[in-house]
């Protein structure tokens, strides 16, 4: 997260807000890369909990009506089992009766386990000592119980943004230490803690719940000064070590684990737009936007190191009161990342946050604190109902003019599609309006729906159709993405 945090804590979680045929000359088509199969499902959208919204019942249905199955919550270790003892005495009682709430209203937790207890750590965001055998039985024993309990609940997160090197700003994770990369100071360096950890995180999990998987996070942007790769723009209090991914990577290719195990089942990591531009100028991003370039510059890394692991994304947001992006910009932002991370193969992504939380000034809610939906919500239902079901096929773009993403289902083409003339000044890319820009089609009719669900046919040659010549409709586009079927 690039703000800065100073997560509070609200009982055992973190108050975390914590073309058809697309015509035209000087077309591009830009080849599929190694992306996830099958169609988009429920199983993609995600939303951050914030601490608040599983509290509340009327937060809990508003969250499930938008379609998102997912709230991503946090786990505390410390709260959980706050003296060293066994399964059957740990306190249990909040969790369970914030899972239930969950459970009872259709919601799977995408819970992330966080907060080391003292006994078990030097501090609450780090490393256990990974060296000492009974602490890593002990460690195994709280996520096997874990996995164990709440068996509804199929992906498991260890800590949150765990490349942070800076324990005093508390945002979930600490293994990206940049004094000396060793705060337990076992003579270990803490990225191989990181990995050992999720090593036996993994093994429990499974052993627990076949059908669960462990997942590791990384905020993996917003880089310390000591850290800053080149064309990065570090300012206080920026906070991740730019070395601990790739750290972490080659020490997991160095050190294969017993029967050729991978150390996690999933990658997952936290994209801010503000951070595209400088993605998209790196090598590895070449010819891809946003979030996307994020996701090819980890890939790469996992490529130079010989391993290859999913991705998913468990924080996205942007701030409806922020002066650059506004209501509007907050709803075009959410369908461009998502769409572009549908097209990335991401498995899931999860908006940060449901609600706002003005406490923090962070205006990254769907909903206000009054439970009033802002524009997003209906951006992120329509984004839903339009992309629910449909397989991505491939990526159109017309140089510095379109973007757009072709979605088949049962025969139909369905194009997402924006106008790609953005402003570059620093700011998130995805919330500008945007030039206008044109996009043809070889058809005679078009079913399009706007950012909010508004709903409208264009028949060739009549009213919207841009383009004069029979069998061919060409449709205005700007900043907002539109859903386009052809022919419905
Ligand atoms: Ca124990
Ligand atoms: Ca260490
Ligand atoms: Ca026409």
């Amino acid at each position: 997260m690039f703000k800065q945090f100073n997560n509070s804590l609200r009982g055992w979680t973190i108050w975390r807000w914590l073309l058809l045929g697309a015509l035209g000359l000087s077309l591009m088509t830009l080849p599929r890369a190694a992306f996830a199969d099958g169609p988009i499902t429920p199983d993609f959208f995600s939303m951050d909990d914030g601490g608040v919204t599983l509290a509340n019942p009327a937060f809990t249905a508003l969250a499930r009506a938008t379609g998102a199955p997912y709230l991503r919550t946090a786990v505390y270790w410390s709260a959980v089992e706050p003296t060293n003892t066994t399964p059957a005495n740990y306190n249990w009682s909040l969790l369970d009766s914030y899972f239930n709430r969950a459970f009872s209203a259709d919601i799977i937790p995408l819970a992330y386990v966080a907060e080391n207890p003292s006994w078990a750590a030097n501090t609450a965001c780090g490393p256990i000592d990974t060296t000492n055998e009974t602490l890593r039985a002990e460690f195994a024993e709280f996520v096997g119980a874990l996995a164990a309990r709440y068996p509804q609940i199929k992906r498991w997160g260890l800590y949150n943004e765990s490349d942070g090197s800076r324990v005093d700003l508390h945002t979930g994770g600490c293994f990206g230490d940049t004094v000396n990369g060793d705060l337990n100071a076992n003579g270990v360096p803490d990225y191989a803690e990181y990995a050992e950890m999720a090593g036996i995180a993994r093994d429990a999990v499974h052993q627990a719940n076949p059908d669960a998987q462990l997942f590791i996070t990384v905020a993996f942007d917003d880089f310390d000064i000591p850290t800053c790769p080149p064309g990065y723009t570090c300012l206080p209090p920026s906070h991740f070590d730019y070395h601990f991914l790739p750290n972490l990577f080659q020490y997991m290719a160095a050190h294969p684990r017993p029967g050729g195990a991978p150390y996690a089942d999933a990658l997952a990591f936290t994209y801010y737009d503000i951070y595209g531009p400088y993605w998209e100028r790196q090598s590895s991003g070449a010819g891809s936007h946003g979030i996307q370039a994020k996701a090819a510059a980890i890939r790469k890394r996992m490529q130079d190191a010989g391993i290859a692991m999913p991705l998913l994304v468990v924080e996205t947001g942007d701030d409806s009161q922020a002066g650059w992006i506004g209501a509007d910009g907050q709803s075009r932002c959410l369908a461009i990342s998502h769409v572009r991370g549908m097209a990335s193969g991401l498995q899931l992504m999860t908006w940060w946050t449901f609600v706002d939380n003005p406490v923090k000034t962070w205006y990254y809610g769907l909903v206000d604190v009054n439970q009033n939906l802002k524009p997003s919500y209906t951006a992120y239902q329509t984004l839903f109902q339009q992309m629910n079901g449909w397989t991505y096929s491939k990526r159109w773009e017309k140089n510095k003019s379109v973007e757009a993403y072709l979605f088949t289902l049962g025969g139909k083409k369905k194009w997402v599609a924006w106008s790609n003339r953005a402003q570059s000044d620093g700011k998130s890319p995805c919330a500008y309006p945007r030039k206008k820009a044109r996009m043809n089609f070889r058809a005679k009719r078009l079913s399009v729906t706007d950012l909010y669900g508004n709903a409208k046919i264009i028949r060739d040659n009549h009213a919207g159709d841009l383009n004069p010549r029979p069998g061919r409709i060409r449709l205005a586009l700007d900043g907002s993405p539109q859903y386009v079927v052809v022919n419905p």
